[in-house]
């Protein structure tokens, strides 16, 4: 069955030059760009977004950070995309938890600067893709 998925190429990913790498993964998979945009984000979207860690001692940094600078937000489509993103992705922590061959894993080396966010579950995909597609 088909559903979507909501990805962000963070703002290190988009600084240090790895957009066409995370796209180009996502379309070696088998997946479809749905949706795709450059931008900065205000601070109140971000909050939205990581609602459910408001309050976490990494919450703070977290919207400083992914307010930084631009990133590209995308919907991405296809067979379990939302499991098919967060295997490429790779798990949270870049070096514990992310195996090399994955996004995370080959690229990224601190938690916070961990290069892009996949939705973790049918309902944080259909919140969030109105968060940041509300006319899609
Ligand atoms: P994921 O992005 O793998 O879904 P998450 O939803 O648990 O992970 O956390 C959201 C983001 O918050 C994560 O990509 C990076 C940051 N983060 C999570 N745990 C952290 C920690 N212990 N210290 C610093 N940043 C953290
Ligand atoms: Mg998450």
């Amino acid at each position: 069955m088909s559903e979507r998925t909501l990805v962000l190429v963070k703002p290190d990913g988009v600084s240090r030059g790895l957009v066409g790498e995370v796209i180009s993964r996502i379309e070696r998979k088998g997946l479809k760009l749905a949706a795709l945009e450059l931008r900065t984000v205000e601070r109140g979207v971000a909050e939205q977004h990581y609602a459910e860690h408001d309050g976490k001692p990494f919450f703070n940094d977290l919207l400083d950070f992914i307010t930084s600078g631009p990133l590209v937000a995308l919907v991405v489509e296809g067979t379990r995309a939302i499991s098919a993103f967060r295997q490429l992705a790779g798990g949270t922590d870049p070096v514990e938890k992310a195996t090399p061959g994955t996004l995370r894993g080959d690229f990224g080396l601190e938690v916070q600067y961990n290069l892009v966010h996949g939705s973790d579950s049918p309902e944080s995909a259909e919140r969030e893709i109105k968060i940041w597609f509300p006319n899609l």
